[in-house]
C-alpha cells in the first residue's frame, strides 16, 4: 500500500545517524577549544546511547526528524474531570477544527480521525484532552472529525463512519482513516494512529476485557484503514442499526478481500474505556447475527456505493470539527 516507505525509512535512518555523529562531533570539538587550558571535558551526548536508539527508531516510524519523543506507558484516568479550556491551552499548535501538521517535517501520512457520536460530550472532553498531545508527538498530519447523529432514531455507528470518510475527504486529501469510539483512550503513545500495509486494529487490550482480545476476529473500538483498503471493501455496512455486529461485518469484508488484521502487541495496545450505561436508542441489534452471516453476498451492494445522508450542520471548534448528519431510518 505504501511501497515507498521501505526506502524512505532506510535513508532517513542513515541521515539521522550521520547528523547525530556530526552534531556530537562538533559539540565535542567546540568544548575542547573552549576548555583548552583546563582538563579535557568528558564527551557529552544529547541522549544516552539507549535513548538515542529509541529516538532513531521513533523518528523512523513517524518519518519525521524531530525532537518529540514517545513517553511510552501513559497515566490515563477518568475520575478527575477535565476542563475543555485546559485542553485548548495545552494544545496551542492545533488549528481550528482540530487540525495539526508537524512543523519540522512533512508527515508521510495524512490521517483523518473519525469519531461516531451522539450525546457523549463528557467522553469527548476526555478524548480530546488525552489524544491531542499523543497525536502531535506521533508527528501526524491529522484532523479530528466528530460525526454526530441527528435526531432520536436508532444509532448507526458504521454509517456514521462511512459519512466521516466522505466528509473528511471533501476537506483534505487524507490517505489514512482512523475510526475511533469516543470513549477509548490509548495507554501507550507508541500505539501509532496511522495506517499499515494491512488494516490495523489499535484497541487490542482494553481494560473492559481484562486487557485481552475478546476473540481473534475482534475489530471493534479503534481501527485504521488506508483510503485504498477502505475503497477495496466498499466502505462499511449502512444497515446495522443499534448496538453490535457492524465491526464483525467489517472484519468479514476485509477477510473476503484477502486482507489480514495487523495489531500492536498487548502492552503497547493497552487502552482504557470510559465506563458508561447503555445509551438510549442503541439497543442490541437482533438482526446482527443474520447479517454477519451474509457479508459476502451483501458487501458489494451495501456500503460506500449506496451511502445517502444529509449534512445538517458543520461546526468548527478549536480541537475538533463536528458534523451533524441526518442518517435516515431503518425503514428506508
Ligand atoms: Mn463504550
Amino acid at each position: 500500500v505504501f511501497p515507498e516507505w521501505g526506502r524512505v525509512s532506510c535513508c532517513s535512518c542513515i541521515v539521522q545517524l550521520v547528523l547525530l555523529c556530526l552534531v556530537e562531533g562538533a559539540v565535542f570539538h567546540v568544548r575542547r577549544i573552549l576548555f583548552r587550558s583546563r582538563p579535557p571535558p568528558p564527551p557529552i551526548y544529547f541522549f544516552k546511547p539507549l535513548q538515542r536508539i529509541v529516538w532513531i527508531f521513533w523518528n523512523l516510524q513517524t518519518h519525521c526528524l524531530s525532537w518529540s519523543f514517545p513517553v511510552g506507558a501513559l497515566n490515563v484516568e477518568f475520575s478527575r474531570a477535565v476542563n475543555p479550556e485546559e485542553a485548548e491551552r495545552i494544545n496551542p499548535k492545533v488549528r481550528e477544527g482540530g487540525r495539526y501538521a508537524p512543523e519540522d517535517c512533512k508527515a508521510l501520512q495524512k490521517v483523518a480521525i473519525i469519531i461516531p457520536f451522539r450525546n457523549r460530550d463528557e467522553h469527548l472532553k476526555y478524548w480530546l484532552y488525552y489524544l491531542h498531545p499523543i497525536l502531535q508527538r506521533q508527528q501526524l498530519d491529522y484532523g479530528v472529525y466528530v460525526i454526530n447523529q441527528d435526531g432520536e432514531e436508532t444509532f448507526n455507528r458504521a454509517k456514521l463512519l462511512n459519512i466521516g470518510f466522505e466528509e473528511a475527504l471533501k476537506e483534505y486529501d487524507y490517505d489514512c482513516f482512523v475510526f475511533s469510539d469516543v470513549d477509548l483512550v490509548p495507554m501507550d503513545d507508541r500505539n501509532i494512529y496511522k495506517c499499515y500495509s494491512q488494516p490495523r486494529h489499535l484497541s487490542v487490550s482494553m481494560d473492559k476485557f481484562g486487557f485481552r482480545l475478546p476473540y481473534n476476529q475482534y475489530f471493534g473500538g479503534v481501527s485504521a484503514l488506508s483510503k485504498e483498503q477502505f475503497l477495496k471493501i466498499n466502505g462499511f455496512p449502512n444497515n446495522y442499526w443499534g448496538w453490535g455486529g457492524e465491526d464483525d461485518d467489517i472484519y468479514n469484508r476485509l477477510y473476503f478481500k484477502g486482507m489480514r488484521i495487523s495489531r500492536p502487541d498487548a502492552v503497547i495496545g493497552k487502552c482504557r474505556m470510559i465506563r458508561h450505561a447503555r445509551d438510549r436508542n442503541n439497543e442490541p441489534n437482533p438482526q446482527r447475527f443474520d447479517r454477519i452471516a451474509h457479508t459476502r453476498e451483501t458487501m458489494n451492494s451495501d456500503g460506500l456505493n449506496t451511502l445517502s445522508y444529509k449534512v445538517v450542520k458543520t461546526e468548527k471548534y478549536p480541537l475538533y470539527t463536528k458534523i451533524t448528519v441526518d442518517v435516515g431510518s431503518p425503514k428506508n
